[in-house]
């Protein structure tokens, strides 16, 4: 059974989410971050990410991986792309166009939204968003995404869902990078209709269970 690795504070979330809404059996290995614990080559320290065992997994040492048999993959994305060709379904692309726009939206997720989407989440999450220096910092994030936010507010105006329909791996990539920036308060104010998918995407049962799982974590 393929094995996903990670912690669910962490981008394992979109992962297991997708994992769930595939209908994938899986099973998951706890990995905490090397930077939380004391010493994270301790006799007896949990699996994390400078673990030796874990490195085999993912010798980038960042959560998520996977393993299935003899593949083993990081790259949140990537892992997403592979878990739907194997289960197939609704929710993965079918055929080659809506694996290229499935694509295309995580691309744009990956290279366009994410660097953005984490400086809004450190600030937030560093307890710094109400200063002068973390305001101007989020302003400046915010900024460098009203191109790629109005692409997507533009698309979901006329389409309920990012590809061919129906919710698709598509909308998980790009609801778990935009959860991020949605710290950011009114980060959706110019963006209805991306914030009506957005809690779209979020009152899905398999969300539910994985957003359940997080808070427990
Ligand atoms: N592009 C990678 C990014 C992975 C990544 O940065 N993961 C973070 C956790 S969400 C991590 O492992 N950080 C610890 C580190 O980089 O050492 C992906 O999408 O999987």
């Amino acid at each position: 059974m393929l094995t996903i690795y990670g912690t669910l504070r962490s981008r394992t979330t979109r992962v297991v989410w997708a994992a769930e809404e595939l209908g994938l059996p899986y099973r998951r290995e706890t990995v905490v971050f090397a930077s939380a614990l004391p010493d994270p080559q301790a006799a007896g320290a949990p699996l994390n990410t400078a673990s030796a065992a874990f490195l085999a997994v993912n010798p980038m040492g960042q959560l998520p991986a996977m393993r299935d048999g003899d593949l083993w993959l990081g790259e949140s994305h990537a892992i997403c792309f592979y878990m739907a060709r194997k289960a197939g379904g609704p929710v993965a692309p079918d055929g080659a166009a809506e694996e290229a726009e499935a694509l295309q939206w995580a691309f744009l997720a990956a290279s366009t939204i994410e660097p953005q989407a984490i400086e809004v989440l450190y600030t937030v999450m560093g307890g710094t968003a109400d200063t002068a220096e973390g305001k101007a910092r989020i302003a400046a994030a915010l900024d460098k995404l009203v191109r790629p936010m109005r692409r997507i507010e533009t698309h979901l105006q006329s389409h309920e869902w990012l590809v061919g329909g129906r919710f698709t791996i598509a909308d998980i990539m790009m609801e778990e990078t935009l959860r991020y920036v949605a710290a950011a308060p009114g980060a959706f104010d110019a963006s209805p209709a991306l914030k009506a998918w957005f809690d779209r995407c979020q009152a899905r049962p398999g969300f539910q269970r994985m957003w359940t799982a997080r808070n427990a974590e």
